[in-house]
């Protein structure tokens, strides 16, 4: 059992002698890392001491619920990708990883600083591949990082605002499987905290319930999918089920993941609006096939939108021009 005050009072020292602290949760990113990165955000605000979340998965790779956690949480905070932190990354930064303790499932293992420059804040056992740090918190016994993470925040006595007590409890809640297992006395404690602070149950409930409906949504779409001879995958989506563009870009990057070159989704998103989402790993220039249908976008991702004209007739279309003539030249 690590010493929780301990690590307020020894973070907090190596935040205050940073120019600016990188907060890193791991790959893949899920309810623990983003609530207790958002969390260790919080804390860094009230030592003022400026801070970026660097988060790098590829869009379909987010579950839906996270997706809606950072996008209203970066009306306040800072989420960066990988390539605007190499274009912004500084010296004297510190690091601290959230929710992870692995070289290999982060996304700047390669940017990692001296150990005396890295925190780790995490709830898996550690092993040979542990990042070497000066300062770790690392303790299995517990259910989730966002509940050190809301300790921390007690210590630090900071008011937490009602949305960032729900990205906590929403952290707790997946890691605890609804507090159905390793929720401890201590566990309900920190839950218990939240709720003092506005955490509500509904909201959390529900942003796991959206992720399931949107996915189940995304995964009809892409089991619509069918592969042409010269590797593309096309979805033409059912006539009568409204999609957001959202959902069809999901779907034509999660078609990627097949052995294609491109993959091109159409479907209805409402108003008499036919969409088509196009994705490419390298050899197709998808702009330039959607500029032939008055859309746009660059070689690996492009949209277009056709008004007045039925799914059947915007695929017929796009077959037409999808022909091995448009690969880039190598
Ligand atoms: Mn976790």
């Amino acid at each position: 059992m690590e010493n929780i005050k301990n690590l307020k009072v020894n973070m907090e020292q190596k935040i205050l002698e940073s120019e600016r602290v990188v907060i890193v949760p791991h790959n893949n990113v899920d309810f623990d890392a983003i609530g207790s990165a958002i969390g260790l955000s919080l804390i860094t605000r009230k030592l003022k001491r400026p801070s970026v979340i660097v988060v790098d998965d590829p869009i379909y790779k987010i579950d839906h619920g996270v997706q809606l956690i950072m996008d209203e949480a970066r009306k306040d905070f800072t989420i960066i990708n990988r390539e605007k932190y190499l274009e912004e990354e500084k010296e004297g930064e510190l690091f601290v990883l959230t929710d992870v303790n692995k070289t290999y499932l982060i996304s700047l293992n390669d940017k990692l600083p001296s150990k005396e420059r890295v925190i780790i804040i995490d709830h898996h056992a550690e092993d040979d591949k542990t990042i070497p740090a000066e300062i770790k918190f690392i303790d299995p016994s517990i259910s989730s990082a966002s509940e050190i993470v809301t300790k921390l925040i007690g210590l630090h006595k900071i008011k937490l605002p009602p949305e960032v007590a729900n990205y906590l409890l929403a952290g707790i809640y997946l890691d605890t499987n609804k507090l159905s297992k390793n929720a401890s006395s201590e566990t309900m404690h920190v839950v218990a905290k939240l709720m003092e602070s506005g955490a509500n149950l509904n909201v959390v409930t529900d942003l796991f319930t959206e992720d399931f409906i949107s996915d189940r949504r995304v995964q009809e779409l892409v089991s619509r999918a069918k592969m042409t001879s010269f590797s593309v995958a096309t979805v033409s989506a059912s006539e009568d089920t409204e999609y957001t563009r959202e959902e069809l870009a999901k779907a034509a990057d999660y078609l990627l993941k097949y052995k294609v070159d491109a993959s091109f989704v159409v479907g209805n998103v409402g108003d008499h609006i036919i969409s088509i989402s196009a994705r490419s790993k390298e050899k197709i220039d998808v702009g330039s096939v959607m500029q032939q249908l008055e859309g746009g976008g660059n070689q690996f991702s492009g949209a277009t939108k056709l008004t007045d004209c039925s799914i059947e007739d915007a695929t017929k279309k796009l077959m037409k021009i999808i022909q091995p003539t448009y690969y880039v030249k190598q």
